[in-house]
């Protein structure tokens, strides 16, 4: 009895250590992955300026993916889904750049996707973010 009620307990911490080990690993392991996945196609837009650019970013609980961007000078539209379980918005920081922020709307569901147009006149980097979840939720805009 005693012996069996050590076992247990030493496999139970034991058990709880290897689950903290896994989700670590995943989450790192996860998070580079998806990060260099999404680098490739997400991040291009078009190439030659006054094209029709389109950013596709993916939000999860929570950051956006990908959250460092590329652009053109010119009009851009952020297609912008929810994949989280928590609301989420875009916020594009652009009034010392451009006069005005650029937003989605104030509140994107869990599960849906919001599509608005942002115009960038001027080089430069601007930062976005979810006005929810700061500091983490943020990323930013490098404008060609
Ligand atoms: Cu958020």
């Amino acid at each position: 009895m005693d012996m069996r009620m050590k076992f247990w307990g030493r496999t139970l911490a034991t058990a709880g250590l290897l689950a903290s080990a896994v989700l670590l690993a995943a989450c790192s392991s996860g998070g580079d992955s998806k990060e260099n996945g999404d680098g490739g196609s997400g991040m291009k837009a078009s190439s030659s300026k006054g094209k029709a650019q389109t950013v596709a970013i993916t939000m999860k609980d929570n950051t956006f993916e990908p959250k460092d961007i590329t652009v053109e000078e010119g009009a851009v539209t952020f297609e912008v889904k929810n994949a989280g379980a928590a609301i989420h918005n875009m916020h594009i920081i652009s009034t010392a750049a451009e006069g005005k922020d650029f937003s989605s709307k104030p509140i994107i569901e869990a599960g849906t996707t919001d599509k608005f147009t942002a115009t960038f006149t001027k080089s430069g980097t601007i930062k976005f973010q979810c006005d929810f979840h700061l500091p983490d939720m943020v990323g930013t805009i490098t404008v060609k």
